[in-house]
């Protein structure tokens, strides 16, 4: 089955705003914010409510810059992450129960402290390049497979 979910980072230049994951999903990583897209929701809908609910921070708009799928040898399911943009929010960045927000410079990005995709897109990311591509991971989330285009339009 294919899980749609959803992933947004404030880039201020030269700054972007990350989440400390504190429980579930991706626990002890730096990450952009969002989660799942519920029914009866748009992307887009999702991604603002994640954010409200996780950093209780609120954005009028948004760039979709990236689509990526991820699979595991060692699972049945698909995750397709949306990936986003936006340069300005109301409200200011709040430790929730799932995220603690800092920001970091980017030439700071704690890599080591990230998903494993993370390296690959996100210079791309950062120049305001779309982009698609499909990850497949092994049960300790290393890399056995990477495809990462540039593209037009997602
Ligand atoms: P619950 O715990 O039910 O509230 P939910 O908040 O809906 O879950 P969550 O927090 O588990 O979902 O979402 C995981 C987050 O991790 C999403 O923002 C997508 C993101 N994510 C998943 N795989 C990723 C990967 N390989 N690289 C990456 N972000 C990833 O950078």
């Amino acid at each position: 089955m294919k899980k749609i979910m959803t992933l947004c980072i404030i880039h201020q230049h030269p700054k972007v705003l990350l989440g400390m994951k504190k429980r579930g999903f991706g626990v002890g990583r730096w990450n952009g914010f969002g989660g799942k897209v519920n029914e009866g929701e748009t992307i887009e809908q999702a991604t603002k409510r994640e954010l409200f609910e996780e950093a209780s921070i609120s954005i009028d708009s948004l760039k979709q810059l990236g689509v990526i799928d991820f699979h595991w040898n060692n699972r049945p399911d698909i995750i397709e992450v949306n990936i986003f943009k936006a340069d300005k929010f109301s409200g200011i960045p709040t430790e929730s129960e799932e995220m603690k927000p800092e920001w970091f410079d980017i030439k700071e990005i704690p890599f080591s402290q990230m998903w494993t995709d993370d390296p690959f897109w996100m210079p791309l990311f950062l120049e305001n390049k779309k982009f698609k591509g499909k990850f497949v991971f092994d049960e300790n989330d290393n890399i056995l497979e990477k495809e990462l285009n540039e593209v037009e339009n997602i």
